[in-house]
């Protein structure tokens, strides 16, 4: 079996090939080279040995982004040791239940969180150690340690891993559901670097990135880690909770060539008064995690100059597999599949959909799908089914191929017995002026038929009157496309990643 290690390809090789005093990544207050985040690493992979950890054993990490969380990610695939980056949004009980589930030794655990972490070590009896980035004690049911012990332990050189060895564990949960450990290996890491990162993004040594998404997000991990460090290039780290003012700021003073958000917070950015040339160091935004709406891509760019390029992947398939290309943005599609990946549009049946227009499920296969779920024998078969990962999307194909998201698969509505996509209303009704967001959801009428309702957030100092947005919508879209009533909302309801939780409006408009 080949020998490789992720850890090795994003930091020593660099080294090795001289350019070891480039600037690896920047926060407020340091500034780290390439060779001086390697040894950081490797000590960091030191004090993980000096804890006792052995190679595949987990670490599960709930930090701030910072150069601690970066090195704690690839001290730990040096080592052989899986890291097992999670949600700091998270309660007390819910990163227990992701701490117990994935028997992790040791937790890694930001100043800000040690409260939610002293509850989450009751439900998690196998945790015997916990590693904060500043606080020194802790508590008394396990061994604490202050950061130093990791990052000033003798420094430990990559653990001879394979291409096919555990590197990263991430948890998702979709929209709904128990969260699961989507396991990841070595060499995944080295195929989005040269799928989407080279091909599409085009990543060079002299970019600057930057992620509103975290690090312990599948998208913020590549956008943050992966792609930066497979090419030489660097990264700004932020370990404050994206707001525009806080994220424009950064942009000013970082200067980031690429620029990597969510369709959500490039919206709360229209919304904001920050400067229109605030992202004019951007050669190209990015925008995952949900369909980014035309009328956002044209807002976006009329305002601040720059294009965003749509794309979509997720925690199972690492990272981006379908995407526009730069300078060929067709707005409001997702693009075409990302060199090395395939996809396939399937009918209930299974059988891939050639057709224009046809709506089915999105499948893809490609060379960074995950082993499976940790300990999810059923789900995992549904899910991962031979080389093919089911991806619960809906999917059309577009005439000129490139292929439009329509939702989750299970989030059609039927009125009148034909088929809604909720995006597709969704985009009529964001073209209103005095609408922010939307989410379209299925209910009930007095009949007990289901009939598309709109939930909307005004424009802030706006008022919606929506009676006017179902006339708006009547005028654009097939009839029985347009929501039977419009419901005011201050704000959606949102998961960890910003996705809708379609799954509470629909409980809240049927109440
Ligand atoms: O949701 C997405 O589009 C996504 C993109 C990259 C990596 C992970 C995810 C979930």
């Amino acid at each position: 079996m080949a020998g490789f290690n992720a850890a090795d390809y994003l930091l020593d090789r660099h080294v090795r090939d001289g350019n070891g005093a480039r600037t690896a990544v920047v926060t407020a207050n340091r500034t780290l080279t390439y060779a001086e985040l390697a040894d950081e690493a490797h000590r960091v992979a030191g004090g993980f040995v000096r804890l006792g950890m052995r190679p595949e054993e987990r670490v599960m990490i709930c930090m701030v982004d910072g150069i601690e969380m970066l090195t704690a990610i690839l001290g730990a695939m040096y080592a052989g040791i899986v890291p097992v980056p999670v949600s700091t949004m998270v309660t007390g009980p819910e990163l227990g239940k992701v701490l117990a589930d994935s028997r992790a030794r040791v937790l890694c655990v930001s100043a800000e969180f040690a409260e939610s972490a002293k509850v989450a070590l009751t439900l998690a009896p196998e945790t015997t150690d916990v590693v904060l980035d500043r606080a020194e004690s802790f508590s008394d049911t396990v061994r604490s340690h202050d950061w130093a012990t990791l990052s000033t332990s003798d420094p430990v050189m990559a653990y001879e891993t394979w291409e096919d060895s555990p590197a990263l564990w991430l948890y998702t949960s979709g929209t709904t559901g128990t969260p699961k450990g989507a396991m990841h290996r070595h060499a995944s890491i080295r195929a989005v670097c040269e799928t989407y990162g080279s091909q599409v993004l085009g990543i060079r040594d002299d970019d600057r990135c930057f992620s509103v998404a975290k690090l312990f997000f599948a998208y913020g991990i590549g956008n943050s880690a992966f792609f930066p460090l497979s090419v030489g290039a660097s990264v700004a780290l932020e370990p404050g909770r994206p707001a525009p003012r806080l994220i424009a700021e950064r942009v000013r003073t970082t200067r980031p060539t690429l620029f990597f958000g969510v369709p959500t917070f490039y919206s709360a950015l229209l919304a904001s008064d920050i400067p229109d040339d605030t992202f004019s160091s951007v050669r190209q935004a990015v925008s995952a995690g949900e369909p980014l709406p035309a009328v956002l891509f044209e807002r976006f760019r009329s305002r601040f100059g720059v294009e965003i390029l749509d794309g979509i992947g997720s925690t199972e398939a690492l990272h981006i597999f379908l995407s526009n290309r730069p300078g060929e943005v067709v707005p409001g599609t997702t693009g075409t599949a990302v060199p090395g990946y395939d996809v396939e549009i399937r009918d209930v049946t299974g059988v891939p959909i050639e057709a224009v227009g046809e709506p089915g499920e999105l499948f893809v296969r490609g060379p960074s799908t995950a082993f499976g779920y940790w300990s999810r024998y059923e789900t995992s078969k549904q899910v991962f089914q031979g080389e093919w990962l089911r991806t619960g999307d809906s999917y059309v194909r577009n005439p000129d191929g490139t292929l439009t998201c329509l939702g989750r698969f299970n989030d059609m509505l039927k009125a009148g017995g034909i088929w809604v996509s909720p995006s597709e209303v969704e985009q009529r009704l964001l073209q209103h002026p005095d609408v922010a967001e939307v989410a379209v959801v299925a209910a009930p009428d007095e009949d007990g038929i289901d009939k598309p309702v709109a939930c909307v957030v005004p424009v802030a100092g706006h008022e919606v009157d929506t009676q006017a947005l179902i006339e708006f919508c009547r005028a654009d879209l097939a009839s029985f496309k347009r929501p039977r009533a419009v419901v005011a909302v201050a704000e959606l309801p949102k998961t960890a990643t910003g996705k809708i939780r379609r799954n509470v409006i629909r409980e809240q408009v049927r109440d």
